[in-house]
């Protein structure tokens, strides 16, 4: 069964022991921001968008280990984190053409991605914004005596914001169920970390907070997959959060208009040899999960199923104007 034909649940279900459906999860987010990109240069899309080419190891290792009743905090960057959490390319495309379908009615966009039935919370463009989300997330499983655990998956750039400081020294402090993730891609919009930031390890600031710090290598989601199990157990376990930092790397420039001319000549070339599709296509071959052949089959169907959606999504109704007035509330103070 494809898993564009999956409900939500299943979709995310499907990732947990099986490497061959995130390999092809991963494909899946590589060709949808593909053809976003795409579509906007084509200006059938409105807006900006922030694409998450090369960092989708990092989405598909935390999706195959969270279960659906865990939050999650994402980020304006997150078409890779909703695919992977099990949103469908239906629904995330038709949010992102501003078509009713869309998650949040097709007048939130490419930023603002949402489905409560896998556990993501609405994304933010605020930088650092789902930090004290998330850790207020965990500090209702903590008193409602839940189970679960909540994630924020935030830029190495929201390692610099207030948020970042008063959300993890809070979940420290409080021992919250939260894991938080730094998506290290080495940029925050067009300045490299080395121009903001003291050092690149941003792991060693757990140490301002009393907390494990740990590295991981974010363009393999197995290893991804790994440093969340040991979180979510801690967190679990009553220990408190951890801090977890991958190292990506963000292919696309920031937003759609950015080719990155700012960045140090063979940087992309060498961490492209390192591509997390690489990366995983190499171990299911050594493994003997399936054939070179079998695994380009799946990435043409992949591309296919994805013109099929895409067709199906230019088909559908723009919501109604008025529509950008539902869901607003206010509160009228009379003096
Ligand atoms: C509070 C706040 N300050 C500034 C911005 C402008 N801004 C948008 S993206 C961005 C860079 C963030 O970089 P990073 O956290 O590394 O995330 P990435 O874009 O690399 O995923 C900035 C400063 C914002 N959106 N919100
Ligand atoms: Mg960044």
């Amino acid at each position: 069964m494809s898993q564009m034909t999956m409900t939500p649940v299943q979709r995310r279900d499907v990732l947990r022991d099986d490497p061959l459906a995130q390999y092809s999860r991963m494909l899946e987010i590589r060709h949808f921001e593909e053809l976003v990109n795409e579509l906007f240069a084509q200006g059938e899309i409105h807006g900006t968008t922030h694409l998450c080419l090369g960092q989708e190891a990092l989405a598909v290792g935390i999706a195959a280990e969270l279960p659906t009743d865990h939050a999650v905090a994402a980020t304006y960057r997150g078409h890779g984190v909703a695919l992977a959490l099990g949103m469908t390319p239906q629904v995330v495309l038709a949010e992102i053409m501003g078509r009713s379908a869309g998650c949040v009615g097709g007048v939130g966009g490419s930023m603002h991605l949402c489905d409560m039935s896998v556990g993501l919370l609405p994304t933010s463009a605020i930088i650092g914004a789902g930090i004290p989300i998330a850790a207020g997330a965990a500090l209702a499983y903590q008193t409602l005596e839940e189970q679960s655990v909540a994630v924020a998956i935030f830029g190495d750039g929201a390692a610099n914001i207030g948020a970042f400081h008063e959300g993890l020294n809070l979940a420290a402090v409080w021992k919250l169920p939260v894991v938080f993730v730094i998506d290290n891609n080495v940029y925050g919009e067009y300045s490299r970390i080395d121009r903001t930031t003291p050092f690149e390890d941003l792991h060693l600031r757990s140490a301002s907070y009393g907390i494990p710090g740990v590295t991981v290598d974010g363009m393999d989601s197995d290893l991804v997959q790994d440093t969340m199990r040991v979180a979510l157990e801690r967190a679990r376990n009553g220990q408190g959060p951890t801090l977890i930092e991958a190292k990506t790397y963000r292919f696309a420039g920031h937003s759609r208009a950015d080719t990155a001319p700012y960045r140090p000549e063979g940087e992309l070339e060498q961490w492209k040899k390192r591509d997390p599709l690489l990366v995983t296509k190499q171990r299911l071959l050594k493994k003997g999960a399936a054939s070179e052949d079998q695994l380009d089959q799946l990435e043409a169907t992949i591309k296919e199923e994805l013109e099929s959606v895409l067709d199906e999504v230019r088909s559908l109704p723009s919501p109604n104007p008025a529509a950008m007035f539902d869901h607003i509330y206010a509160e009228q103070v009379s003096v």
